[in-house]
């Protein structure tokens, strides 16, 4: 078939499937929500607090928004690899190293897999984890903050998508690259892809405190790694990564990527690979790469440079890694809960392909192989298929479990959610989705321990689902009941940018350590101060810098005068309140940045040039008091060249 008539053909039969998905609508109905008893399951009557909460990738908004479940109210949105001038990340002092890379300053990523710490296999709720997709990275949120406080950079990887996926008891988080490239990066011919670009499998080791190093990478053939679950109870110690273009085309992939009828999911066996690093069975190589850390006692981020990674080569490591072919360009690869079965989710597929662990183990003791790629034993399909699940939906993407046995996939082309039985493989029962689903999610339900009450669909398209916004719609995420044999839709709410993959887990995990406030002898910052008695301006040269203090409801100093045009000015204000949810705010007229919004008992710095002689305002942000509005001051600005005489007060008149 020619080339064009071929991608005819799958425009043709896309649009006939989005056609019958969407169809349904045209005649008023908006599938079955909108029963009284669904309404009853996602109330949350006011002042109750929601069973679960809920983490959704922002995707391209390169952010973190946090939900309550059932009710899918909105609580935060954590902005990780993104500015955010509400909360001031990214535009004080304090955060901007946080955004640093070997590019320099880089506000922005393509955020798709949130994914929870884990002890013996089931989240704790102490951190979670999220990718960038486009500068490769991966970023830690502490959860008694809500607080991005650290981002590791990713060397020799492009397009970090097959990431975080987390071991059973978070000695690593993963990272695969998306796009294969020359490595180390070199100018080459685009022609010259195939057997020189390669793929890197970054292996994150992750600390007890939660810090964050690169413990080695596997440099791998040059295919796509679109995404990893690791290995849990009977294989614990390995990770699986699902690949796909492995023709290793360099152009069109939506044909030249589609050719085989198998891709790979790629087994590392990562325990076999700490024995090769303690060996020295490694090659250092030279990747710089920077690692951002925030710390919470001298609330200021800083950045640190590493030069070089150990590589390990999967010819040089027998028993490192091995191939699983897979139907049909696999997208995810999913786990169950007791870690047997591995879930290939082959995207131009009807069908899922499930392999067995232990069949794996017996077919490398075997040495069933059918193939060698690069080194890397090709397993023999038949010797670890364990079954297939024959759901006739069409495009299946992601698999997640509950607690009683059965799994959920999503399928995107046919825009529906699939439950079946993990160990006999058959369709149980199958529920649309409005409309074209992505990830779906199960709180726990990529863990040992599903809380298998709710199911959570992430859609790609939503239409006709709210009020018109313009030609762009929000996204939007589906609510199912799952806890009887038929799943059950009971609520649609939008979310923020495009949740790819989300995590939930149990309120009272995390709301019992959330921090309502930072002890003021505690705040190690190097511009705090303690009391208004301590308030002061000082200069040195041009820069000058303005220690401040709020509390209800005034600035300490509010008159300042002495600052001249071309000054750099540094306002470090501290909140001296000690009280649970009373954060303040501060702007200046004309600053290039942001508000700041600081919490109680913390310092927050914010740099102003001021460009014109004059008086200028500035306010509280944040609507604290009665007298909120009164919370204001005064900074009088020379002309450059002048020598005004430098001068601050609060409650007294000259
Ligand atoms: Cu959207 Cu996990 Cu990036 Cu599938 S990925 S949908
Ligand atoms: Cu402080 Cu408003």
């Amino acid at each position: 078939m020619s080339l064009k008539r071929f991608r005819n053909l799958i425009v043709f039969s896309l649009a006939l499937v989005l056609m019958a998905s969407c169809g349904g609508n045209q005649n008023g109905s908006k599938g079955p929500l909108g029963a009284g008893d669904a309404a009853q399951k996602v109330y949350v009557a006011p002042g109750e607090y929601d069973e679960f909460y809920a983490f959704l990738s922002g995707g391209f908004s390169g952010q973190l928004s946090v939900y309550g479940l059932p009710s899918g109210r909105l609580f935060k949105v954590i902005p990780v690899f993104s500015v955010d001038a509400e909360k001031a990340w990214g535009f004080n002092e304090e955060t901007k190293p946080m955004l640093e890379t070997s590019y320099g300053f880089v506000p922005w990523d393509d955020s798709h897999h949130p994914e929870l710490s884990q002890t013996n296999g089931i989240p704790d709720g102490r951190w979670i984890f999220i990718n960038a997709n486009n500068t490769p990275r991966i970023a830690r949120i502490d959860l008694t903050t809500f607080e991005t406080v650290e981002i590791i950079e990713l060397p020799n990887s492009a397009g970090n998508h097959s990431s975080p996926f987390t071991t059973e008891n978070t000695d690593y988080v993963v990272a695969g690259t998306r796009f294969s490239v020359p490595v180390p990066q070199k100018d080459m011919a685009i022609s010259e892809y195939a057997g020189n670009y390669k793929g890197i499998l970054s292996f994150v080791e992750i600390a007890d405190d939660g810090r964050m190093d690169i413990a080695f990478q596997i440099l791998m053939p040059g295919y796509n790694y679109d995404l990893a679950h690791s290995g849990k109870g009977v294989s614990d110690g390995w990770t699986f990564f699902t690949s796909y273009n492995t023709e290793e085309s360099n152009t069109l992939l939506e044909v030249e990527a589609s050719k085989h009828d198998k891709d790979f999911i790629a087994a590392v066996n990562w325990k076999l690979a700490e024995q090769f690093i303690a060996e020295g069975n490694y090659e250092e190589m030279n990747s710089p790469y920077l690692r951002n850390f925030y710390d919470e006692g001298t609330q200021m981020a800083s950045t640190e440079k590493f030069e070089k990674v150990k590589v390990l080569k999967p010819e040089d490591c027998p028993g490192l890694v091995y191939f699983l072919p897979t139907p049909k360009s696999p997208h995810g690869v999913d786990v169950d809960p007791t870690g047997e079965y591995i879930v290939g989710n082959g995207k131009l597929s009807a069908e899922l392909t499930v392999h067995s662990f232990t069949k794996m183990k017996a077919a490398i003791e075997n040495e069933d192989f059918d193939d060698e790629k690069y080194g890397i034993p090709v397993l023999n399909f038949d010797a670890t298929l364990a079954g297939v699940v024959k759901s006739t939906g069409l495009g299946p993407l992601h698999t997640e479990f509950d607690d009683k046995g059965n799994a959920y996939t999503s399928f995107f082309i046919s825009s529906e959610v699939i439950k079946w039985k993990v160990g006999t493989w058959e369709v149980l029962d199958r529920v649309p989705s409005y409309y074209s689903i992505g990830h779906l999610m199960v709180p726990g339900g990529d863990s040992k321990s599903p809380w298998g009450k709710y199911m959570l669909a992430l859609n790609k398209i939503t239409k006709d689902r709210y009020l018109p916004t313009g030609p762009e719609v929000n996204q939007s995420a589906q609510l199912f009941d799952i806890s009887g044999d038929k799943m059950q839709l009971i609520l649609d709410f939008p979310t923020v940018g495009e949740p790819h993959y989300a995590q939930a887990i149990p309120a009272d995990i995390i709301m019992n350590n959330s921090k309502q406030l930072y002890k003021l002898e505690e705040n190690h910052h190097p511009h705090a101060v303690m009391s208004e008695e301590d308030t002061k301006v000082i200069r040195e040269g041009n820069v000058v810098r303005i220690y401040l203090t709020t509390i209800r409801s005034h600035f300490a100093p509010d008159n300042i005068e002495g600052i001249k045009v071309g000054d750099e000015v540094y306002f470090h204000v501290t909140n001296l309140e000690q009280d649970y949810d009373v954060p303040h705010g501060f702007a200046v007229m004309g600053a290039r940045n942001s508000e700041l919004l600081i919490m109680p008992g913390q310092t927050e710095t914010l740099l102003w040039k001021p460009q014109y002689e004059g008086v200028i305002p500035f306010y509280c942000t944040d609507f604290c008091s009665a007298l909120h509005q009164e919370m204001q001051g005064y900074i009088r600005v020379s002309p450059k060249g002048s020598s005004p005489e430098l001068k601050w007060s609060v409650g007294t008149y000259e």
